[in-house]
C-alpha cells in the first residue's frame, strides 16, 4: 500500500470508529451545538410559551408521547429555563391534565403570565361530557416552575361559550397579555380567534367575548406588545394553497384593536403540519419560538404528535413589522441576520 493510501485507510477508519470512540467513553458522537434547534433533543416538545421572571426566561411547553401513528398524545406541560438561551435547566413537569378534575385528556397549547406576584397558568384541554368539546383551563402558583393548582375548579372558557364555532375543537391555545393599564387579555382560538379581558382574579371573563378572526387563522395566537404596537401572531393556513401551517400576523394601534393583517411571518415547520409561535424580549433581544418535527430520538421519528421547540432571533423594521424568520438548525448560534 502506498503511503497516500495508507493515510487515507487511516482516516477512513477513525472516522467509522469515531461513534464507538465516544460511545465507549461516555460521549455522544455529536453533541449538539448550544443555542441549536432543536433546543431540548431528550423529549419531544411542542407549543413553547415563553416568560420572563427577573434574569431567566421560562419556556413552557406541551410535552408530546404520541407512539407509531398516534395523532397526539399530550398528558403534561413541562418547563424549562435558562439565564443567557443557551443552558437550559429541565424542572419537569408543571402539571398534568388529571390535574383538573373536570378534564379529560389533551395538555395542548398553554401560556403562564405574571401578575401580582403569582403566576397564572392557562392552558386548552378536552373537557369531560358534562361541556363537551376543548375548554380552557385555568391554574395559579406562587413559583414560575409550580407547583401549580387548579385556580377555578371549573373551566375558564367552554365550548357552549362561543357558539359561533363550526366544530368543538375551537376554544384551544389560550395568549395572555396585560396591557399597560394593568388590564389583562385572553385571545385563543381555532379558526376563530377570539379575545376577552379578564377579571382582576385572574380566573373569570369580564365582559363580552369579541371575534376578531384575522385571514387565514387557524390556532396558536400569540399577543404582544412592542413600543406602540400591539402583534398578533399566530399559525395561519391559507387551504387553497398550503399543506402545512405557517406563521402570519396582523398588528394594531391598541388591544381593541383594529387588526390589520400584515402577512407571514414564517414557512412551516420542517417535517410538522402544527407550528406554534410564542414571543419573548430577554435581555435586550427578542426572540421567537416555534416547533417543528426533526427531532428523532431512538427508534421514534418526528411527526405530527412528535414536535421539537426551536428558537430564533426575532427583528423589526423601522415601522414595526417583523422581519421574516427563516427557520434553521444552527438557531441563535450564529448572530442574526442583518
Ligand atoms: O399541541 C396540540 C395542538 O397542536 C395545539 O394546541 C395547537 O396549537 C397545535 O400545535
Amino acid at each position: 500500500m502506498t503511503p497516500y493510501r495508507l493515510a487515507f485507510a487511516a482516516c477512513l477508519a477513525a472516522v467509522l470508529m469515531l461513534p464507538w470512540v465516544c460511545e465507549a467513553f461516555g460521549q455522544e458522537p455529536s453533541a449538539p451545538t448550544p443555542r441549536s434547534n432543536p433546543l431540548f433533543r431528550d423529549k419531544f416538545t411542542a407549543d413553547p410559551a415563553p416568560l420572563v421572571v427577573g434574569d431567566r426566561l421560562y419556556l413552557y411547553v406541551g410535552h408530546d408521547e404520541a407512539q407509531r401513528d398516534e395523532m397526539f398524545n399530550m398528558r403534561e406541560w413541562l418547563v424549562y429555563s435558562t439565564a443567557d438561551m443557551a443552558t437550559w435547566v429541565d424542572h419537569g413537569p408543571i402539571m398534568k391534565v388529571k390535574d383538573f378534575a373536570w378534564a379529560k385528556a389533551d395538555a395542548w397549547a398553554s401560556q403562564v403570565i405574571e401578575k401580582n406576584g403569582r403566576f397564572w397558568f392557562y392552558a386548552a384541554v378536552e373537557h369531560d361530557d358534562t361541556h363537551p368539546g376543548k375548554a380552557i383551563a385555568v391554574a395559579v402558583s406562587d413559583s414560575p416552575t409550580g407547583p401549580f393548582v387548579d385556580a377555578k375548579g371549573s373551566a375558564l372558557i367552554t365550548n357552549e361559550m362561543t357558539p359561533k364555532g363550526t366544530h368543538s375543537r375551537e376554544d384551544i391555545d389560550p395568549t395572555v397579555f396585560t396591557d399597560d393599564d394593568g388590564t389583562t387579555w385572553i385571545a385563543w382560538g381555532n379558526r376563530q380567534c377570539y379575545i376577552a379581558r379578564l377579571k382582576p382574579n385572574m380566573i373569570e371573563i369580564d365582559g363580552p367575548i369579541t371575534d376578531i378572526t384575522p385571514p387565514h387563522f387557524e390556532e396558536g395566537p400569540w399577543l404582544h406588545k412592542r413600543g406602540a404596537m400591539y402583534y398578533l401572531t399566530y399559525a395561519s393556513l391559507d387551504r387553497a394553497k398550503h399543506r402545512d401551517e405557517k406563521v402570519s400576523y396582523a398588528t394594531a394601534p391598541s388591544i381593541r384593536g383594529p387588526w390589520t393583517y400584515r402577512g407571514e411571518l414564517t414557512g412551516s415547520g420542517k417535517y410538522s403540519f402544527t407550528i406554534h409561535p410564542g414571543i419573548a424580549e430577554f435581555k435586550g433581544r427578542w426572540y421567537l419560538f416555534l416547533h417543528n418535527a426533526t427531532l428523532a430520538i431512538g427508534d421514534q421519528n418526528g411527526a405530527i404528535g412528535r414536535r421539537a421547540v426551536t428558537v430564533e432571533y426575532l427583528q423589526y423594521n423601522a415601522d414595526g413589522s417583523m422581519k421574516p424568520v427563516l427557520q434553521t438548525e444552527a438557531g441563535i448560534s450564529v448572530p442574526p441576520p442583518r
